[in-house]
């Protein structure tokens, strides 16, 4: 039996189109496979073809490592599998653009800090995720063509009337992207309980199937980690997604000084068959607008 690596909305439109994947896979030689693959004609008229031995990009990982020293190997989890089968397939179907900014978050510390207290008393860990999560779902509602996917055939847009944002994970067992469902109708200390419990689970490896797919983006939050700006690849059908680099102190120009300013680098991949360069900016200033007014976002 073949490993299937699909999404699992790919899945779900594939047995709604009546697409046995283990057939598609034995039939195309792949294991991996993205809603482009169920395009209309695509799977049905491919050729029954021999799966490949090897296919030719592999020979430059078929390498003798230990020829050049010692060695150790270490099997790749299931989760890593399936999302580096994921990652290549993404990386080479979609036309992805990376663009780059910075929201200064002076405020939104100083909030945070404010609500300290009640995120205690609530029992929850306020971190920065739950308003940029909060700021994104209003971008979202404000550039709805972001909040949607590419048909199969790449041919029609699906606006979503919903706004689902998935939050990447990492789990000793690898990536997982758990997706805080309705976004865009939770306040922020529903959504910081919302990420600590899909954070919780997806470590401890609870999540459903109920808890992932169905997203329009991804954030992916790597500001614990440091780094100052990443290109993150897109997780299809979503059509964009959303990078995050450690908050640092920057010189800021008011007018006629330099004053040192909070920021936050921003880094938004998007899917440049739906989405073009001018959509991206105008939703990644307004989310940097947002950002940087925060108390906005509490109303
Ligand atoms: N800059 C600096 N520090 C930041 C930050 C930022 N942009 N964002 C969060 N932090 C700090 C918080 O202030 C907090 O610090 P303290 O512990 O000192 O109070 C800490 O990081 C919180 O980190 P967290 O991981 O506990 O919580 P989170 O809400 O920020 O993130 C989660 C939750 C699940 C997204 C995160 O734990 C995680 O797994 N991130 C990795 C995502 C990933 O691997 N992405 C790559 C995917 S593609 O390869």
């Amino acid at each position: 039996m073949t490993e299937i690596a699909a999404a699992p909305s790919v899945r779900k439109r594939a047995a709604e189109m009546g697409i046995d994947l283990e057939a598609l896979a034995r039939r195309t030689g792949r294991s991996a496979f993205t809603a482009d693959d169920l395009a209309p004609g695509t799977q049905t008229a491919a050729p029954e073809a021999p799966a490949p031995q090897a296919q030719p990009h592999t020979a430059f990982w078929d390498v003798d490592h230990a020829a050049h020293g010692p060695v150790r190997t270490e099997p790749l989890s299931r989760v890593d599998r399936a999302a580096a089968a994921n990652l290549g397939a993404a990386n080479a179907m979609i036309p992805q653009v990376t663009h780059h900014d910075r929201a200064r978050v002076d405020a939104l510390e100083e909030l945070r800090a404010r609500a300290a207290p009640e995120a205690r008393a609530r029992g929850l860990k306020l971190t920065p995720l739950a308003f940029h999560v909060l700021a994104l779902a209003r971008a979202l509602a404000a550039y709805p063509r972001v909040n949607a996917a590419l048909s199969p055939d790449g041919q029609t847009l699906i606006l979503k009337d919903y706004i689902h944002i998935a939050i990447a994970v990492d789990t000793p067992q690898g990536l997982m992207v758990p997706v805080i469902r309705n976004a865009g109708d939770k306040g922020l200390w529903d959504i910081a309980a919302d990420i600590a419990d899909l954070a919780t689970r997806a470590r401890d490896r609870k999540l459903t199937q109920k808890d992932q797919g169905g997203a329009s983006i991804t954030i992916s939050s790597l500001g614990k980690s440091g780094g100052t700006a990443f290109t993150p690849i897109v997780n299809p059908p979503e059509l964009a997604i959303l990078g995050l680099s450690a908050t640092q102190t920057d010189p800021l120009w008011t007018g006629d000084t330099f004053i040192p300013a909070k920021t936050l680098p921003l880094s938004l991949s998007y899917d440049h068959r739906a989405i073009n360069g001018a959509q991206a900016a105008n939703l990644t200033t307004h989310l940097k607008k947002l950002i940087e007014n925060p108390k906005n976002l509490l109303m």
